[in-house]
């Protein structure tokens, strides 16, 4: 918004040009969202304590986790609304990409918001059914990647292009859709499962929001992306803004999620979350860089895939003590602190993996 009104002025008040640059806008993205959120992170939080929003144990988790218990949880309303106001301040706003974002963060965080709602208002600790969750998770990412492919009239948004090899480019055309939308469902999901310790989600995502800066910045711009090899995408350079914003809202959220935790980011944080940066990746073209980047996501999904799988292969039998893998640690008798760094010390390191594919090709 401010791009837009005082951008324009720039010709009268030269120094109203400083809002033509991604990286000064991104950088104050970053610090908005940062003070919204630990700002409205106590009001937040006293207000879920006073309404009692915490979640019940299902009763077979790990004996620390009973302690647990009372945690308000929710906590993501106030990751939304940080990092939504922060991006509309300070993002191009006649740019259709700040807009799907946006949708796709909000409307997966309206799903959340409403499980979360039947856990701890109606004291349901299942929640709403699967089978209502995964559909309306699909109506929110088919629009979202039709609405991609429409932005810029298919001209590269079907391509799919491979890390490491630069030469390899497949036109998937509509069938790019099912890919997109694969992509941000999984995302959202995998980021759901991987919240089950405090910061446990939370900092992964700060460091997949980090490395997103970067490339959607230069996915953006047509030097770099020549430079590097990548797709271009006019306009995607905006999204490094909403990712700042997310790197400020979340890094805000960890000060009150940091073990031990005085709030937990409830469904309507997590599958937001996740959603956000499956859409990030869909609209800059880095999908496959996506499970790099969110590798950690990836390993916690894939350990609950292979137990469930072994279980019934093996009618019975366990790969991990419980999944998905934290659990497993936890119940080997890490402590939770030393999981919670050691995870995002993983996460870092796939980050750094990701962004050297921008040269290794
Ligand atoms: C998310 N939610 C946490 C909190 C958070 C198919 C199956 C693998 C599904 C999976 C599942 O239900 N995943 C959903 C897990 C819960 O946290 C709440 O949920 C929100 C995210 N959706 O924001 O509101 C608990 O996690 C702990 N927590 C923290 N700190 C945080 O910052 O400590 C969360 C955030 C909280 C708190 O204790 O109450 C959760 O775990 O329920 N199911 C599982 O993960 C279950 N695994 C399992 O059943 N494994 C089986 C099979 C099916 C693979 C096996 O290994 O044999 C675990 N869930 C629970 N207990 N509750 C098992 C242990």
């Amino acid at each position: 918004m401010l791009y837009n009104l005082l951008y324009p002025l720039s010709e009268y008040i030269s120094i109203f040009n400083v809002f033509k640059y991604i990286t000064f806008r991104t950088a104050y993205a970053i610090l908005t969202s940062l003070a919204l959120s630990l700002y409205l992170g106590p009001v937040v939080i006293e207000k879920l304590r006073s309404l009692q929003l915490s979640q019940k144990t299902k009763g077979y988790e790990p004996e620390t986790h009973k302690a647990k218990e009372g945690t308000p949880t929710m906590g993501g309303i106030f990751i939304i609304l940080s990092a939504a106001i922060s991006t509309i301040l300070w993002a191009d706003l006649k740019n259709p990409y700040v807009w799907i974002i946006l949708f796709a963060f909000a409307g997966t965080g309206m799903i959340g918001f409403y499980d979360d709602y039947i856990k701890t208002v109606k004291k349901n600790p299942e929640g709403i059914s699967p089978k209502l969750k995964f559909t309306l998770q699909l109506v929110i990412a088919i629009i979202v990647a039709f609405s991609v492919i429409y932005a810029d009239r298919g001209a590269n948004s079907t391509k799919l292009t491979f890390p490491f090899f630069k030469n390899l480019i497949v036109d998937l055309s509509y069938f790019y859709a099912v890919l997109a939308v694969f992509i941000i469902v999984g995302a959202s999901n995998a980021v759901n499962l991987t919240d089950g310790l405090d910061g446990l989600a939370t900092m992964p995502s700060v460091i997949a929001f980090g490395t997103f800066i970067i490339f959607a910045y230069v996915a953006g711009n047509v030097k770099f992306a020549n430079y590097l090899q990548i797709i271009y995408v006019p306009g995607a350079g905006e999204l490094a803004i909403f990712c700042g914003s997310l790197v400020g809202a979340g890094l805000g959220f960890l000060w009150f999620n940091a073990y031990p935790a005085s709030v937990f980011m409830g469904d309507v944080g997590s599958l937001s979350l996740g959603a956000a940066l499956g859409t990030v990746a869909v609209i800059v073209k880095q999908e496959i860089v996506l499970a790099i980047v969110g590798g950690l996501f990836v390993i916690e999904t894939v350990s609950v895939i292979l137990q469930v799988g072994f279980f019934k292969a093996t009618k019975g039998k366990r790969l991990f003590r419980m999944a998905p893998i934290h659990h497993h640690f936890e119940l080997k008798g890490w402590q939770e602190p030393k999981i919670i760094v050691r995870f995002w010390i993983v996460s870092l390191v796939l980050a750094l993996i990701a962004l050297s594919t921008l040269k290794l090709r």
